[in-house]
C-alpha cells in the first residue's frame, strides 16, 4: 500500500466506519479532523438519499454537518443512539481512550455513553501502551477554577501522576471557553500507570466537569496507518 500521510490515514478510518451505518440509524457524530472527515463522507451519502438522524458532539460538528443539510438533532431530543463514530487523541491496547484536545470531550462522552456502540476512527499515531503522553484534558467549573487546578494536581499525584497541569488558553491569551461555557485544564503526566483509578478520583473533586479519560466506552478502534487498515476491538 501507497504511504498515507496522517490526513489520508484519518478519511481511510473514516470511509472504513461508514460501512457501520445503515438506513434509519440514530448517529453520534464526533469532533476533530478525524470526525469531520466521516461528516464529509456520511453526508455525500445523506446526498444520494441515506436516512439517518445524528447528535454532533460540538457546535464545530453542527455547522459542518448542517452544511451537508444532514438530518440532525439534539440528544435531549434523541436520547438514545444506535452508533457513534468519533476520534481520540490517543488509545490503548485495552481501548481506553484520550479525547478532549480539541475540547469537545464532554459532549463526545455523554453521546458516546447514549449510544449502543461507540466506534473510534484515527490514524497509527494515536496507538499507544500506557495512554499519558497526550496530555489529558480536564474541564472544569469556571467558578474557583485554581482552586479545582490544585485539588486536580494533588489528587493525581496520589494516583502516580505528575507533571504540569496548565489552563487551555486561546492565542488571544485568555482562558479556552467549552461549549458547555467551562474551562479546560491539561494534564501533561507523561504516562498515567492506572487510568481507571485517576478517572474516580478526578471525578471526586467537586469542580471537575468531566475528564477525557474514556473507559469501556469505545467497543473498537478503525486505526488506519501505511499497512492498511487494522481494527482493534
Ligand atoms: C476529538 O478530536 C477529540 O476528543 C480528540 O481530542 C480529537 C481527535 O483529534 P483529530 O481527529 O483531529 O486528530 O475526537
Amino acid at each position: 500500500m501507497a504511504l498515507l500521510n496522517p490526513d489520508e490515514a484519518k478519511r481511510l478510518a473514516a470511509a472504513k466506519a461508514l460501512e457501520l451505518v445503515k438506513p434509519g440509524m440514530r448517529l453520534g457524530l464526533g469532533t476533530g479532523t478525524t470526525a469531520a472527515h466521516f461528516v464529509d463522507l456520511l453526508g455525500a451519502k445523506v446526498a444520494e438519499g441515506l436516512d439517518v438522524l445524528c447528535v454532533p458532539t460540538s457546535e464545530r460538528t453542527r455547522t459542518q454537518a448542517d452544511t451537508y443539510k444532514i438530518p440532525l438533532s439534539t440528544l435531549d431530543a434523541t436520547p438514545e443512539l444506535d452508533l457513534t463514530i468519533d476520534g481520540a487523541d490517543e488509545f490503548d491496547p485495552q481501548l481506553r481512550l484520550i479525547k478532549g484536545g480539541g475540547g469537545a470531550h464532554l459532549r463526545e462522552k455523554m453521546v458516546a455513553a447514549a449510544s449502543k456502540r461507540m466506534v473510534v476512527i484515527t490514524d497509527a499515531s494515536k496507538a499507544v501502551q500506557t495512554l499519558g503522553k497526550f496530555p489529558l484534558p480536564i474541564e472544569i467549573n469556571v467558578f474557583g477554577a485554581e482552586a479545582t487546578r490544585l485539588m486536580i494536581i494533588r489528587a493525581a499525584a496520589a494516583c502516580g501522576c505528575q507533571g504540569d497541569v496548565k489552563l487551555r488558553r486561546i492565542p488571544s491569551g485568555g482562558p479556552y471557553v467549552t461549549d458547555n461555557g467551562h474551562y479546560i485544564v491539561d494534564a501533561s503526566f507523561g504516562a498515567i500507570p492506572d487510568p481507571e483509578k485517576l478517572s474516580t478520583a478526578l471525578l471526586e473533586i467537586p469542580g471537575v466537569i468531566e475528564h477525557g479519560l474514556f473507559i469501556g466506552l469505545a467497543k473498537a478502534v478503525i486505526c488506519a496507518g501505511s499497512e492498511g487498515i487494522e481494527i482493534f476491538g
